[in-house]
């Protein structure tokens, strides 16, 4: 269950974020950071070092494919679970994703959206914020078995 101030926030946050900028920027973030999780990625090409990662345009692309993914649940607070029960099927039968990624993904999502809101990521956005990603990466979990 969500307070208003929670599903303002989340819907204010998302309103306003350019998703091929956050969606690049996170998922660059992700796959530097934590290199194994490029092994998903095998058909991407070229993501030999940060600066190739960052300009290679199949990131790019799946970067805002992620974020048009988390608008979906943004729109959809009260079933996330049942809005993502088919991307969950996909990530861990047929793409065999390891579903700790999910929150690798999330926290650099969470670092890419505080740098880009500054001041106004206050500790309660942050914790609405956190609130919401906890329910995806949860809803995306949920048919690994
Ligand atoms: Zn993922 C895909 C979402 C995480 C890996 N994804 C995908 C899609 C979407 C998503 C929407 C598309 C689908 C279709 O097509 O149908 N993801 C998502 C989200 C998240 C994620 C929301 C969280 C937040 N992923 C993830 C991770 C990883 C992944 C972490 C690893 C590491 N995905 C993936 C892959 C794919 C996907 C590999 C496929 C791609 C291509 O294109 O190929």
């Amino acid at each position: 269950a969500w307070t208003d101030f929670e599903r303002e926030t989340i819907k204010s946050i998302f309103g306003k974020l350019d998703y091929d900028d956050v969606g690049l920027a996170a998922l660059c973030r992700c796959l530097v950071v934590y290199p194994w999780t490029q092994r998903y990625f095998g058909n991407f090409g070229n993501l030999y070092n940060a600066d190739a990662i960052r300009a290679n345009p199949m990131v790019a692309a799946h970067g805002k494919v992620v974020l048009n993914g988390l608008d979906k649940a943004v729109k959809n607070l009260d079933n996330i679970k049942g809005t993502y029960a088919e991307l969950s099927v996909l990530h861990s039968e047929k793409l065999r994703v390891d579903p700790d990624n999910f929150r690798l993904l999330a926290d650099c999502l969470t670092i890419v959206v505080a740098a880009r809101m500054g001041a106004d990521f206050t500790a309660e956005v942050q914790a609405a914020f956190q609130k919401f990603l906890a329910v995806v990466v949860s809803s995306l979990c949920r048919q690994y078995h």
